[in-house]
């Protein structure tokens, strides 16, 4: 099959999922097309059956804003035609969908061979729980999401939420998020034995969260739920990632005087590394369709405290692969936190069962799911 993609490529779990759809969809023989405005990030080195299309925008000194969604709509087109794909695959619904839309009207009036082309919109979270919801955006983004020949939601809760929020009828089939088991797995040789060393003495427990640090993410209740949990159990905490909340939370993390026992990693690729080297790794987000990060720290065997918002319970679950609390609920979690770094056995337990939970979402898994719905929706 000849897919077209198009996500967003340098920020956020969308983009995470969407490349590495790609990515695998192209070791199985698909030719993936990736249509945005740059290359995404995790397309790092040659990948056969891979090809990346720029859209290129042209300023006007008249525009006063880009017209990204029309200049997407137009390389869709260019693409669809000139490598005869089958299939375009928009992920994250703002403006992606409505791009597609319209690359399939353009394609249907022109009448050639491409004029049945069909375009899948794969939903991912704030696309429907939070942009998608403005005035400004909804009429569009509920037309767009309808007038998709498929859609797919990251989870139930997505999927609901979607359903009721727009008043939606349509058809829409959950795909989770997923990762690879081979890559994302505990790693416990010397290199990382001494990559410990850098963050913790040896008795010390590391608590970790991986975020891009919007509001919505909060970062400081997790700095919150260290600075009791230190009080019990000598810990350090590993924060990686950066955003809109990074120098607050450093702010913060000063005035509570703790600054010097977190790390404030910034943007990493090391993460297998780092997530080996953790004990426990925190979520408490205010809303979350899946929770990647969360999939990523369980594949690596660390067990999850997190908030439970959106589809967070359909992938930790609550005594067996971590905890959850209600959003805010800092006191709880810290007390989950103490009680399972304090219990060796209950611990050991806990890690077995969140990497094999992470299992259940292995790309083996779960790219199939996708491959069957581009069959169903093209009637194959
Ligand atoms: O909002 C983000 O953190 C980024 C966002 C995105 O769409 O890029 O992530 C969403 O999609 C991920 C991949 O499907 C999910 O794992 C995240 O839970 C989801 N984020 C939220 O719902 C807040």
């Amino acid at each position: 099959m000849k897919i077209g993609i198009t996500c967003y490529p340098t920020y956020g779990g969308s983009g995470v999922v969407a490349t590495e759809l790609g990515k695998a969809l192209a070791m199985r023989g698909h030719e993936v097309h990736f249509i945005s405005y740059a290359m995404p990030t995790r397309l790092n080195g040659f990948v056969d059956n891979i090809f990346y299309h720029e859209v290129e925008i042209n300023n006007y000194p008249l525009f006063e804003f880009p017209l990204y969604s029309i200049a997407l709509a137009s390389k869709m087109v260019e693409v669809t035609k000139f490598h005869d794909l089958d299939l375009l695959h928009a992920h994250y619904a703002i403006p992606h969908a409505t791009s597609a839309f319209l690359a399939r009207e353009i394609l249907k009036s022109e009448g050639g061979n491409k004029s049945e082309i069909k375009f899948i919109t794969t939903l991912h979270g704030t696309d429907i729980t939070l942009t998608g919801l403005e005035p400004s955006f909804l009429p569009t983004m509920k037309f767009s999401i309808q007038k998709s020949d498929g859609v797919t939601a990251v989870s139930r809760f997505l999927k609901e939420k979607t359903q009721q929020q727009y008043q939606i009828d349509k058809e829409i089939e959950v795909i989770p998020n997923f990762i690879d088991i081979n890559k994302y797995k505990r790693e416990d040789n010397e290199k990382t034995k001494c990559f410990r060393k850098n963050f913790a003495k040896n008795d010390e427990k590391i608590l970790t969260h991986t975020s891009n640090f919007r509001a919505l993410k909060r970062v400081q209740d997790v700095i919150k739920i260290f600075n009791t949990v230190k009080e019990k159990v000598d810990s350090k905490l590993i924060l990686i990632g950066d955003g809109p909340e990074r120098s607050e939370c450093e702010r913060y993390s000063r005035e509570l005087g703790i600054f010097e026992e977190i790390k404030f990693m910034g943007k990493q690729d090391a993460l297998v590394e780092l997530l080996s080297v953790s004990d426990l790794f925190f979520l408490p987000s205010q809303s979350e369709s899946f929770g990647l990060s969360a999939l990523e720290a369980m594949s690596c065997g660390v067990p999850v405290i997190s908030s439970s918002v959106g589809g967070l319970p359909e992938l930790n679950l609550h005594g067996e692969t971590g905890y959850i609390a209600e959003i805010g609920d800092v006191e709880r979690m810290s007390k989950y936190a103490i009680e399972l770094l304090a219990n060796e056995k209950r611990y050991e337990h806990f890690s077995i069962n969140a990497r094999k939970r992470a299992e259940h979402f292995s790309e083996e898994n779960i790219v199939p799911m996708y491959e069957k719905f581009y069959d169903k929706v093209l009637g194959m």
